[in-house]
């Protein structure tokens, strides 16, 4: 049944200075493949980029991605922003996010403090995110598939 099913829309980039661009490419393909439809904002994005994006697209989740080190001070400010802008987004962060990451449990309860909703590293499957998004988005099973089907 075509058009049953909306796809559901996510924002995708790099936040800050950071140009790594092969795991956004990949994690663009995947979520794309699994039904969802991506904005992908590529690297090098500000963060009212991410902001407006996910306004003028009416997005429900921002995935942000950070390899180079400095997600803490890139992201910082973000939620803030997403706020005053009157969004309630789902907000997802990976990566490499801090220098060194020894510690991702610590890494990961310092992204929570700061509002996102759920924080990844860089071993992270893509499919793992999906299921997550899945889940948080209270997709079934059958409307995943069915947006699959009606692409
Ligand atoms: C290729 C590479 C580069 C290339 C990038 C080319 C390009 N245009 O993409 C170049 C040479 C330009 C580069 C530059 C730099 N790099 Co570099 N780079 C790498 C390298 C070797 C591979 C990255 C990659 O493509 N991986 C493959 C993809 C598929 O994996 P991924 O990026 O990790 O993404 C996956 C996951 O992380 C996850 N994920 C990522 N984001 C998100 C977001 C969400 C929401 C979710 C759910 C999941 C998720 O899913 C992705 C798909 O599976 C890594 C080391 C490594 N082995 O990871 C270093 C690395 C990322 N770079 C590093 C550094 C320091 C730099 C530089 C600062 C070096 C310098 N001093 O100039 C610069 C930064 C330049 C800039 N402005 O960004 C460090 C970062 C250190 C840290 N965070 O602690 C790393 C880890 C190397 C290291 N061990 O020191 N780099």
């Amino acid at each position: 049944m075509t058009g049953k099913y909306m796809p559901r829309t996510v924002i995708l980039g790099v936040i800050g200075s950071d140009a790594h661009v092969v795991g956004i490419t990949i994690l663009e393909q995947a979520l794309s493949a699994a039904g969802f439809e991506v904005i992908n904002l590529g690297v090098q994005t500000a963060q009212d980029e991410f902001v407006s994006a996910a306004k003028s697209h009416d997005a429900e989740a921002v995935l942000v991605s950070s390899l180079y080190g400095h997600a803490r001070q890139d992201c910082e400010g973000l939620h803030d922003e997403l706020d005053d802008a009157g969004l309630d987004v789902l907000t997802y962060v990976g990566g490499n996010l801090a220098v060194g990451q020894s510690d991702f449990e610590e890494t990961q309860a310092t992204f929570q403090q700061m509002g996102f909703d759920r924080v990844f590293d860089a071993e992270t499957d893509p499919e793992e995110a999906i299921e997550m998004l899945r889940e948080d988005l209270q997709l079934t099973t059958t409307e995943a598939e069915q947006i699959r089907v009606d692409g």
